[in-house]
Order: C-alpha cells, then structure tokens, then sequence
C-alpha cells in the first residue's frame, strides 16, 4: 500500500480501530474515523491532528451514515480501504441471562452495522482501483465456547459475508481480508461487564492478552501486500490463550 491513501476506520474511538487510526497515520495515511463518542472523537483528532477526519455515527444508522460520508471534505473525499472494527459483546452467562437489548444491540451493531458501512463506502472503494475492505472479526467466529452465543455466532456471521463478498469483488480490484483476533486487551471486557472494571480485569488476569496494536500490525500487513496478494484470514491469538477455552 502506498502511503496517504484515505482510509475509513469504524469503532476508532478505542482499542483496535484506535490503534489501526495511529498506526495508519504515523504512516502517511489519511483517516476518516467513525465512532459514536463524539468528545473521544475530538480528544482524538487533537492528537492526530490533520490527517484525521472525525465522523460521529452509530454504524447502525445507515441513513446518517450516507449523508455523513456524501459531506467528507475534498481531501478525505477518495476513499480506499475499510476497517470494519466497531462491535461489541454485552452481558455474560447463557443465552436465557442475556437481556432483549443487548442482544438486539450485538446482532445491529456486530452485523447490521458492519452491511451498512460496507454498503455505504463499496462504490468509493471500487472507484478507487486499489480498494481494500478489512473486518475485525474474532476467534469467537471459528470456535465455539460457553457463552459465546450472540456474540460468536455474529462474528461467524461476519467472517462468512465477507468470504461471500469476496466472490463478488474479484475483477474489481477491491481485496478483502478477515482478521479474527482472541483476547485482546481494551475496552471489550469493560462493555460487556457493563463498566465493572474489577469483573473486567479478570478477563486478562490469566493471561497476557494481545494489545490493541498486535492486532493493528496485522491489519497493515494485509493492506501492504502487493496488489495482486489477497490475504484471505488472519487468526491471531495470545500464545497462552487456549482454543478451547472457557
Ligand atoms: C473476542 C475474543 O477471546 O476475548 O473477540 O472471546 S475473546
């Protein structure tokens, strides 16, 4: 990849779309940050500074979405890679202890909003000749474990719309990569605590998880393969994690 392309990040607010927004622009590249924090947003655009175009959006509002994208400054305007990183997982235990809401809101965000930014940014990536898609899956995605239900099944989801849209992007010079990373240390565990952070501790107290930017050098791996190279999946995971877990 060459650097100063334009790259739209969604969930850059924290942890990888974060790490991939600095990593992108410590690099020479433009990014266009989708995330629904609008004070983080701003904190993090003082930090970035000119190369960073923050967007305030929900993924799950596609209408907004559109309208937020059709107004991105001339020098943001040339779109040509995708990060899908916004998801979430809320609430623990089985499927019968997960309340309505937070189901609703995984399924929205983790699939329904991934469509929606995908949809909405595809033609400028086509347009591009260059375009690269990459979604943040998980290994929740490839297997199964206690607890994972929603969440899991979402990211299964995801993994196989994007193999499936991968079949329609050949021939337009669009690439699409999944990466599915295991524990990763950020704000994940403090979402689905409901902001208990002694709960969410306990989540890395076993091991020494990835930190957001393992995961953020994958991305740009996959983006700097040569244009003919199209990494399929990336599974990262830390060494003491088990795959079978929990
Ligand atoms: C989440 C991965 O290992 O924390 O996407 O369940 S893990």
């Amino acid at each position: 990849m060459n650097s100063d392309v334009t790259v739209v990040v969604t969930g850059v607010t924290s942890g990888i779309g974060l790490a991939c927004a600095r990593k992108l622009i410590a690099q020479g590249n433009k990014v266009v940050g989708i995330g629904r924090r609008t004070e983080r947003l701003s904190a993090i655009a003082d930090e970035l500074r000119e190369n960073f175009y923050p967007l305030t959006n929900d993924v799950r509002d596609s209408a907004q979405l559109k309208t937020c994208l059709k107004g991105l400054p001339a020098e943001f305007a040339d779109i040509s890679k995708l990060i899908n990183c916004a998801g979430l997982i809320q609430g623990q235990g089985t499927l019968l202890d997960v309340s309505d809401e937070h189901v609703s809101t995984m399924l929205d965000t983790n699939i329904n909003g991934l469509i929606n930014v995908t949809r909405a940014v595809l033609p400028a990536l086509i347009k591009s000749g260059c375009g690269h898609v990459i979604n943040l899956t998980s290994i929740g995605a490839h297997y199964h474990y206690k607890g994972g239900h929603v969440y899991a099944a979402s990211k299964a989801f995801v993994d196989h719309f994007g193999r499936c849209l991968r079949t329609e992007l050949v021939g337009t010079k669009v690439r699409l990569t999944n990466i599915a990373p295991g524990k990763t240390r950020s704000e994940f565990a403090l979402v689905q605590c409901a902001g208990d952070q002694s709960l969410a501790d306990r989540a890395y107290s076993s091991l020494t998880p990835l930190e957001p930017m393992d995961v953020a050098n994958s991305v740009l791996w996959a983006l700097q393969q040569p244009q003919h190279v199209n990494i399929n999946s990336i599974e990262l995971m830390p060494a003491d994690q088990e795959l079978s877990y929990r």
